[in-house]
This record gives C-alpha cells, sequence and structure tokens, in this order.
C-alpha cells in the first residue's frame, strides 16, 4: 500500500498543516491497521515489538529512535535542553514507525493544542499518543520504505521553504551587539583574518526600547546606509522579530492594533496584557488572517531599507509575566507576608515565584479568532509560531514575489516549513548539546524544515575553543549555519581565539561544499526527501546502522561522523559499506583512504574535518570566497570519487 488515509475524530480544527485534499472517514474508533483508536480513553495505542523503532516528531531532545520517552507537543520557552524535559519549541506530529520486518507506516496527528507521545515510557512496548481535546483529523501514511512514507507525508503538508543561496554562508551572531560600531567591529575582524562570513545578525538590542519595526536612531544613524555599506562588504544584516508588540501610546504598530482590534484578548474582550523585553506588550492575533495580513506587511519597514532576513523570536509565544497573574501573586505574597511560613509555606512560596513565567493558566487567558470563531489560545497554542512565520512569508510572497527572503523561527508546527527554517533554540555550550544537534537534524528534516541548524558553539553558558571548532565541523554541514551566543556568557566570534588559520580553513571548507550543500537541499525540497538521513534510511536491513545516531548522511555522496566529545583525537565510525575516507585539514589540503565495510577507529585531530565519500558518488568542492555572492560554481577546486 502506498496511499494517504485520513480519519476524522471528534470535531477537528483546521490547523493549516495540510494542504492536500483526501477523502475522509469520520471515525468513532477501533482499528486502523495495527493502531487501535480509543476516543473515550483519549488514546491511540499501538503494540512495538522488539525490533520496532520510531522515528519523527521534528525538533525534540533525545535521540533519532523515540523510543523510550514521554514527548510532548506543546511549544515551550524552553532554554534548559535537558533529557529530563518532555517539550522544546516546536510541535511536529509526525510519527514513523519501522518494525524493521519491511513493515513500516507513518502517522499525523493534525492538532493544534497539546498532544502526548507516550513512547515506551508507561510501557516499554507500548506506544501511545493521547490528548486531552480528542479532536483532530489522523493521518496514516503507507509506504515500501521509510524514506517514501516520508515523502508521502510531506505531499500532504506541502513543500518546504526555500532559502536564498547566500543564507548558506555563514553568520556570526551575539545577543549584545548594541550599535553599528560593534557590527563593523565583527566585520572589519572576520574580514581581516579573511574568514568568509555572510551574515551578522542584529538581536533586540537594535531595536528601539525593543519596538519591533523600529530602530534605535542613536545606535544606528543611518540604517539604511549602513545596511548598504555591509552589503558591499558581502554581509547582510539578519534583524530579529519578536511576537510581542509594546504597549505606547504614538508607536504605530501598537496603535494600528488597537484600532484594528488585531491583539489577542481576553474575555472580557480587552487586550491582554502580557511582558516581555519591551517590557508591557500585547500580542498580536497572527490566527486571524487580517491581523496576519497586517503584520506581516510591517517587515517592509525593514525590507525597504535593504534588508533581506528575519529571525522570528519568542514566538510559543513566551511570556514574562500577564498583568493578571502578577497581581495574583501579589495578592498571595501579601497574605503570606507577616505570617509565619513553615517548611511547606515556604515551598509554596517559592512556586508562587517560580510561576510566573511562561505559566500555562496564563494560556488560558486569551482568545484567538481562528477561521471565525473565538478559540481560547491554549485550544491552539502550538499554532502561534507558525503563524507568526506564516504572516511573514506570505507577506514576502506577496510583496516580493521574485525576491528569497531568509526567514526562520524559534517555535514551530507542521505547515511552517512552507514559510520558514527553524533554529533549535536556546541550547548551552556544552558537548551533549552538540550531539543534540546531530540528533535532531534528521528529524526536522523527515518534517520538511530543510532550512535549521543550532546555535553553533552553544547559546548559553560559556564555550571553548575546542568546543567551537569541533561544533563548527559538523555544523558546515548544516544549511543554516550560525554561531549565536547569550549576553553575558564569553564571547565566541571566531578571532576571540588563538588557532585563527584552523578556523578559517573550516569555515572556507563549509565554502567550497556550499554548491553542493545548495544543491542537495534543493533536491531535498524539490522531492520531499531529506538532506540530512539517519543511516538506517539508506542501509535499512544492516542492525548496525539501525542503532547509529552520531553518523549522518548528509546528501548523497556523503556520511558524516563528527567528534562529540571533549579532549578526543579520534572516534570509532562504523561503515555500512566500503566508503572513501576525506580527512580534510583545508578544502585543498586533505588526503584520502579507501575503508572496508565495519568498524573502524578513525583519528581525527582537533583541526580535520572527516568526509566519508559513498561508492559510486562524488563530491565536487569550489574555490571558496570571502562571501557567497563572489563564489563561482565555475571554479572548482577538486573533485573526489569513489
Ligand atoms: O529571552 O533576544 O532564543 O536566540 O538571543 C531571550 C534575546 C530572548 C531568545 C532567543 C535568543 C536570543 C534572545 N531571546
Amino acid at each position: 500500500m502506498n496511499g494517504i488515509q485520513k480519519f476524522i475524530i471528534g470535531k477537528p480544527l483546521d490547523t493549516g498543516a495540510v494542504v492536500k485534499n483526501i477523502d475522509a472517514t469520520v471515525f468513532s474508533g477501533g482499528n486502523i491497521g495495527e493502531l487501535y483508536v480509543e476516543p473515550d480513553k483519549k488514546t491511540i495505542t499501538y503494540k512495538m515489538s522488539e525490533e520496532t523503532v520510531v522515528y519523527g516528531l521534528g525538533e525534540t531532545l533525545r535521540g533519532i529512535n523515540k523510543r523510550g520517552w514521554l514527548y510532548v507537543s506543546n511549544n515551550s520557552d524552553e532554554p534548559h535542553h535537558e533529557e529530563g524535559k518532555h517539550s522544546l519549541y516546536a510541535s511536529q506530529n509526525f510519527l514513523l514507525v519501522d518494525n524493521g520486518d519491511g513493515a513500516c507506516f507513518g502517522l499525523y496527528i493534525d492538532h493544534p493544542g497539546e498532544v502526548r507521545f507516550d513512547i515506551g515510557y508507561t510501557k516499554s512496548d507500548v506506544l501511545t499518543v493521547s490528548a486531552e481535546d480528542f479532536d483532530f483529523s489522523l493521518y496514516r501514511i503507507d509506504g515500501e520504505t521509510p524514506l517514501e512514507i516520508v515523502k508521502n507525508f510531506r505531499t500532504l503538508v506541502g513543500k518546504s521553504y526555500e532559502a536564498p543561496l547566500w543564507a548558506y554562508g555563514y553568520g556570526q551572531s551575539r545577543w549584545g551587539y548594541k550599535d553599528a560600531s560593534d557590527i563593523r567591529d565583527v566585520r572589519d575582524n572576520y574580514r581581516k583574518l579573511g574568514i568568509p562570513l555572510d551574515m551578522i545578525y542584529m538581536d533586540i538590542d537594535y531595536m528601539q526600547d525593543f519596538k519591533d519595526f523600529t530602530v534605535n536612531p542613536e545606535r544606528f544613524p543611518d540604517f539604511e546606509a549602513f545596511v548598504r555599506e555591509m552589503k558591499e562588504d558581502g554581509i547582510r544584516l539578519i534583524p530579529i522579530i519578536d511576537a510581542g508588540v509594546k504597549i505606547e501610546k504614538g508607536y504605530d504598530v501598537y496603535e494600528e492594533g488597537i484600532k484594528n482590534d488585531f491583539f489577542c484578548k481576553k474575555e472580557d474582550g480587552t487586550p491582554l496584557v502580557a511582558a516581555v523585553w519591551p517590557g508591557k506588550v500585547h500580542f498580536p492575533d497572527f490566527l486571524n488572517p487580517a491581523a496576519r495580513k497586517w503584520f506581516g506587511d510591517k517587515y517592509k519597514v525593514l525590507t525597504d531599507m535593504g534588508i533581506e532576513g528575519f529571525w522570528n523570536d519568542m514566538n510559543e509565544p513566551a511570556i514574562f509575566y500577564t498583568e493578571d497573574h502578577l497581581k495574583e501573586v501579589f495578592g498571595e505574597l501579601d497574605n503570606l507576608k507577616d505570617k509565619e511560613l513553615d517548611i511547606w509555606g515556604f515551598f509554596g512560596f517559592k512556586g508562587l515565584l517560580n510561576s510566573i513565567d511562561n505559566n500555562p493558566e496564563d494560556y488560558r487567558r486569551f482568545f484567538h479568532e481562528f477561521n471565525g470563531v473565538k478559540v481560547r489560545h491554549d485550544k491552539v497554542h502550538n499554532l502561534y509560531g507558525f503563524y507568526m512565520t506564516r504572516a511573514a512569508g506570505e507577506a514576502f510572497e506577496r510583496n516580493n514575489p521574485d525576491k528569497k527572503i531568509l526567514l526562520f523561527s524559534r517555535a514551530s508546527f507542521m505547515g511552517m516549513h512552507r514559510y520558514g527554517g527553524v533554529w533549535t533554540g536556546d541550547n548551552m555550550s556544552w558537548w551533549s548539546h552538540l550531539l543534540l544537534n546531530i540528533k535532531q537534524m534528521p528529524s526536522l528534516n523527515m518534517t520538511g524544515f530543510i532550512f535549521s541548524g543550532a546555535d553553533t558553539g552553544g547559546f548559553g553558558c560559556d564555550t571553548t575553543e575546542d568546543l567551537m571548532m569541533r561544533w563548527l565541523e559538523f555544523s558546515i554541514f548544516t544549511p543554516l549555519f550560525r554561531n549565536h551566543s547569550a549576553l553575558g556568557t564569553r564571547e565566541q566570534e571566531l578571532y576571540r581565539f588563538g588557532h585563527a588559520e584552523d578556523f578559517k580553513n573550516i569555515i572556507e571548507l563549509r565554502y567550497a561544499l556550499i554548491p553542493y550543500i545548495y544543491g542537495e537541499c534543493t533536491k531535498a525540497i524539490e522531492e520531499n526527501g531529506m538532506y540530512f538521513k539517519p543511516l538506517s534510511f539508506e542501509y535499512r536491513y544492516d542492525e548496525r546502522a539501525r542503532e547509529i545516531e552520531d553518523q549522518l548522511l548528509a546528501g548523497d555522496s556523503i556520511m558524516i561522523a563528527p567528534v562529540y566529545e571533549q579532549n578526543k583525537t579520534g572516534r570509532y565510525v562504523y561503515l555500512p559499506e566500503d566508503m572513501k575516507l576525506v580527512r580534510f585539514r583545508s578544502f585543498s589540503d586533505y588526503d584520502t583512504e579507501v575503508l572496508t565495510k565495519g568498524d573502524h577507529y578513525i583519528k581525527a585531530p582537533l583541526n580535520e574535518v572527516l568526509v566519508f565519500v559513498r561508492k559510486g558518488k562524488k563530491l565536487t568542492l569550489t574555490e571558496p570566497a570571502s562571501c557567497v555572492d563572489k563564489l563561482d560554481v565555475n571554479k572548482v577546486a577538486s573533485v573526489i570519487e569513489f
């Protein structure tokens, strides 16, 4: 069987994730193949065999094989990406079950609110999908192989976003570049060392008082001229846009939002007052098409000044506090004030303070106008970041149909992959998060988020030179390639470290690979396929390959096996077939060695990048340049064939 079946359970909301019309069966419970749907228990169950591998779910914690954990779709501003967590910023409710005996199928739960995927967590051999609101469309996707199922699934949800070619360049970012001179410094230091660079990202500090679509005139006296100046140097500025709109008399975005009734409202009809970076804000109702159009058109303020890319942040939405909840907390604190706190009283007190940000109760305080109906936010919570990014993406298509604009988001949902990519949010400068990055990429690819990547070097905590180098050695293969870090952490621009020459070699190798990476990503987009694949997708009946999660296929020609532990000068690599190892010291200085199928211990000094060329394939390297616009694909540096 090779099709897609659609089952309507309860009264689903139309999330906008699916673009293909499919005849549906109204389903009141029972079996769908080996899936057992019980609406009264609000569960779908499936009995896993010992061999069953479960893939999917896009951006999550833990492994490529999802077995053995509870994953909860509940988009969260979660800066602690630890293995005990259940939710990150994204909800991509697609599962792919592979039984190893040839039988495999996909499952997509088109639900805009919380869904729980208990994949052998409660009972090690049972997969249970549950949702409090048991109203959704369920899609069962069949196919001969996992990759075929992925491709079928993606015809359902539509073609992935295509980033401009220059966006495959290297980007430097940091929360804390506060003015034009900070940014010129970054450019000058990169150019001085001859390390290629295409983008400098602008975090919230460029704005006037953190107001969307404003630029602080003291910090950037002539912004348009500055954008031009940078572009003449081959560097594009990529500003951040936050979800919350500052409440301030006279601020056009605020005034227009109020006048046109575009903000999310509470039960009593007044707009919700929350607080994020700008102080008190309202949240635009991106789910309302008129509000979406209005907000999307605002990006024009910046594109008119020459800006060609954006990153959308805080769109889970993150909430520092709401006015109402803060009042309640102060009220309760008042009650406690003069009382003696026993130990439980003390924990209650602490809990009150810890409940202030991203409080679940706050997500029940406001409403959207969704498909003409008033819907409480928590019911459609996971759509918010998707619809913010959709606002921008639709506006770009409307206003600039011939131009590709860089766009990616922190929060996401299936369907958003048509409008932009994602970065995986606030990771840490930890070796374990380099490994997490490796494992996240193929799952994001299954769900169509091809143009994606993580904060290279780690966002929170202090990085080290060796971590940065090893991380780059992996992320030169990720489509979105950005070094980003948090305010207050150790500075991690590549010129801050001692071995500039090594960093230069690694970044130049990226540029030499851009035609390959871009070509393979474009193919993945056109064919609804994947750029990053787990080994098991190509070597399906190889038992060893099925379990490998720290080696990936990147495009059709190569396998990569990054080093992700500190103080290691090599690692074990499993080859599912004979391959040609290429050890790059730079794009032009490398040696090759043919290795046979099986296990190998591979030496990998800190400054070397390992690439394995597959049998019958070739890898073409282009002469690198200081930025993508200066790359000439006809200047082939070398062709490595096996
Ligand atoms: O509350 O804009 O994930 O990349 O640097 C933090 C400041 C808000 C979170 C983003 C991060 C960004 C930071 N933002």
